[in-house]
Formats: C-alpha cells, structure tokens, sequence
C-alpha cells in the first residue's frame, strides 16, 4: 500500500503557471515578440534556464549567456513580484484538505519540483509545514522527466519507490513518475498526460480511499 505521496507543485498545489506566463511574456514582448499561451503550455515543469531557451527558440532570437542569464533573473524577480499577490485561498481546491487527510493516517509526504521558488511559494500560501520534505531545483542535477527529483524525495522519507504515489499535471512528471517505477496520478486531462495510472481534474472528489482503490 502507499506509504508517500508526493507533490508537484506548480499546476498541482497552487496554480503558479499563470504567472510564469504574464513574466516570460513581459519578456518576449521586450524581445520584440509575443508569446501565446498553448506554447507557455511547454514550459510546465520545465527548468527556469531550459524554459528561457524554449522562449527564445520560440521568438528567433539569440542572446550571449551573459544575457540570458540576466533576462532570466529578471524574469524571476518579475514572476515572484506576482506570486507575492497571493494568499493560503490559492491553494488549489481540496488540496489542503487531502493533505491533512494524509497526515492523520501517517502518510509520509514530499514535494518534488523543479522550482527553485518552491519554498517561497509554499511560505507564501502557509503550506510548508504539510511537507515532510522538499525536492527542488536547488537540489536536482537532472530535470523532469528523469526520475532524480522524485527518487531523492523516496530516499528522504525512507519508503521504496514502488510505495510512492505522485501527484502531477505535466506529462514530464508523469514520465518522471513512471521513470522512478511510482503510482502516478494526473491532474489534469487522460487525453494529455496519458502514461498516468489514473488521471483525476483535482483534488475536489479525491482522498485516501479513492487511492487506495487504483
Ligand atoms: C520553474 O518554473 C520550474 O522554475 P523556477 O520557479 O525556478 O523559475
């Protein structure tokens, strides 16, 4: 039975994609050209560094890597200005909830993202303290979908792989998931992020006995 459940953030948690747009966005734009929302779609769960260069691919454009590295930091400062807009409301419908569930059945519990801002953002809509640890782009060497982010956070709360279930709405974290060898529920759409074991729209009509019953 499962033992941890694990958590992407960005889509999952709380909805952070928004505002990476309006900040990449704001970029492009300075760059010269616009950036749509189907292809903000390709930057979920995607590195802050590999998301620049899929924007910049996007718009032709070439910059030196003194350069990128700065749109990049103002591109960060401009997407955390917007985060700091929200509050604990934000969290995603039930997810609070399914968590205190899981608490109170000695779950163990993790984030796994590839933010670097994931514990600001936690801070900021007060749910830090419901993770037992946190997997993020400050301790990963290897993006989604390798299953690096989601192995370190089996490891950290001593249960195998095989007894872990992780929470995700990019299809790099479903292939991540499965790449671990770890129970992945989508959040999300089936004919999207179609590797995943069951995929659920949230996390409204969803607690521990529906995972158990997968
Ligand atoms: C991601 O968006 C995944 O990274 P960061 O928040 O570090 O820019």
């Amino acid at each position: 039975s499962i033992q941890a459940c694990l958590f992407d953030l960005d889509g999952v948690i709380v909805d952070t994609a928004q505002f990476h747009y309006i900040a990449w966005r704001e970029m492009a734009q300075d760059l010269g050209f616009d950036l749509t929302r189907e292809e903000n779609e390709r930057l979920k769960g995607i590195s802050r560094m590999e998301s620049l260069e899929i924007v910049l691919s996007i718009g032709g454009v070439e910059l030196s890597e003194e350069e990128k590295a700065r749109r990049a930091a103002a591109k960060n400062t401009r997407y955390l200005e917007l985060c700091m807009q929200m509050t604990p409301d934000d969290a995603l419908p039930g997810v609070r909830r399914f968590l205190d569930e899981l608490k109170a059945n000695n779950i163990s519990t993790g984030l796994g993202s590839a933010s670097k801002n994931a514990q600001v953002i936690l801070e900021r809509i007060d749910m830090l303290h419901y993770f037992d640890t946190i997997v993020d782009g400050n301790r990963i060497t290897k993006g989604k979908p390798d299953p690096q982010v989601f192995l370190m956070g089996a490891a950290d709360l001593n249960v195998p792989p095989a007894q872990c279930a992780v929470f995700e709405d990019a299809v790099a974290g479903i292939e991540s998931a499965k790449a671990a060898g770890m129970l992945a529920v989508g959040i999300g759409e089936a004919s999207v992020l179609t590797q995943a074991d069951i995929v659920i729209p949230g996390f409204e009509n969803f607690g521990l006995p529906q995972l158990e019953n997968i």
